[in-house]
């Protein structure tokens, strides 16, 4: 079943490459094997990720960018992710996408996820359907994120250009600042550069910048200021993600090797412990060891050590 859905999905069909997605998101068993046979496929598309917090006007600006891409004949995939709230339906997610107006458009394929039944695994899911997009032949793929948390950065990791979107007088620089998002930018975007504060935003991110001494070929993170709602500063913002593009093409394999080796370590750690437990441990055995840690009676590294000497002496 899962490989005339990968045949389909490859021909570009809309359906397919929603089932497809509904499958990693599910988790369903046929994914991984599907996966497999679009893999071979991808590697085309250009994954744009877009981060910020809730309101920065990250949508209002992924719809500008679908409608730059699509003027220059490129097909869009758009993924928007939202990890915060655990309560987040399909349908309140959906208000957050303002992306609907390409609805119509056979172009652009536009897809919420919400983080219910991912338990942590929000970033590869959010990978895996970026592949499905890739090989379904999108030239760009669009990921919104929203928040700076680590769920965050861990799927705009997954991004061949990372932008992170602020907003004057929110205080948001201090509190990107803080959250670490300042290594993942390469590109800064203050929108909403017609309110009062923009400059000082501005100045703010450049201040940061300072600390750290950029070599002569290192990307020094631009910032653009963006007014997403009638598009000042789009073009400027497309001019600085091709430049981007074409700067970073000599280390475009490194960044590459750099996320297929974490996806691999991601993903033995995750299957060693789906194993571990469904095949190892007795039923309430991980939970024992749980409840002895937390009651002090054992330490963590011991409770390790003891659980991998376990999957270790099955064998
Ligand atoms: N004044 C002004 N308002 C803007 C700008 N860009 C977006 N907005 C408005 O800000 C609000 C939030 O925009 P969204 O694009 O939904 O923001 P978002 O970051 O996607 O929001 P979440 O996904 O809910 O986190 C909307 O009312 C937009 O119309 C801008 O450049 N200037
Ligand atoms: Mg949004």
């Amino acid at each position: 079943m899962t490989l005339p859905l990968a045949a389909r999905v490859l021909t570009g069909d809309p359906r397919a490459v929603a089932r497809a997605i509904t499958l990693i998101e599910n988790e369903d068993t046929d994914a991984a094997a599907l996966i497999g046979a679009l893999f071979p496929h991808t590697g085309r598309a250009y994954v744009i990720g877009v981060t910020g917090p809730p309101g920065a006007g990250k949508s209002t600006l992924v719809d500008r960018l679908i409608e730059q891409a699509r003027a220059a004949g490129q097909t869009v995939g758009v993924i928007a992710v939202d990890p915060t709230s655990p309560f987040t339906g399909g349908a309140v997610l959906g208000d957050r996408v303002r992306m609907q107006q390409h609805a119509t458009d056979a172009g652009v394929f536009v897809r919420s996820m919400a983080t219910r039944g991912h338990l942590g695994g929000l970033a590869r899911a959010t990978s895996d359907v970026a592949l499905v997009l890739d090989a379904a032949g999108k030239d760009v793929v669009i990921i919104e994120t929203v928040g700076v948390g680590q769920d965050e950065v861990e799927i705009i990791r997954t991004a061949d250009v990372s932008l992170v979107t602020l907003v004057p007088g929110t205080g948001d620089d201090v509190q990107a600042i803080k959250a670490g998002i300042m290594e993942i930018a390469d590109v800064f975007v203050v929108n909403k550069a017609d309110r009062e504060g923009a400059d000082r935003l501005v100045s703010s991110i450049e201040s940061n910048l300072a600390l750290h001494t950029y070599g002569a070929d290192e990307w020094r993170p631009p910032i653009v200021k963006t007014v997403a709602i009638d598009g000042t500063g789009l073009p400027a913002l497309g001019q600085v993600i091709e430049r981007f593009r074409a700067h970073g093409a000599a280390r475009h394999f490194d960044r590459r090797r750099a996320r297929g080796e974490s996806r691999l370590r991601e993903l033995v750690a995750h299957r060693f412990m789906t194993r571990l437990e469904q095949q190892v441990l007795a039923e309430g055995e991980l939970a024992s060891w749980v409840e002895r840690i937390a009651t002090r009676e054992v330490d963590p590294y011991t409770a390790a050590e003891a659980l991998l000497a376990r999957a270790l002496e099955r064998r």
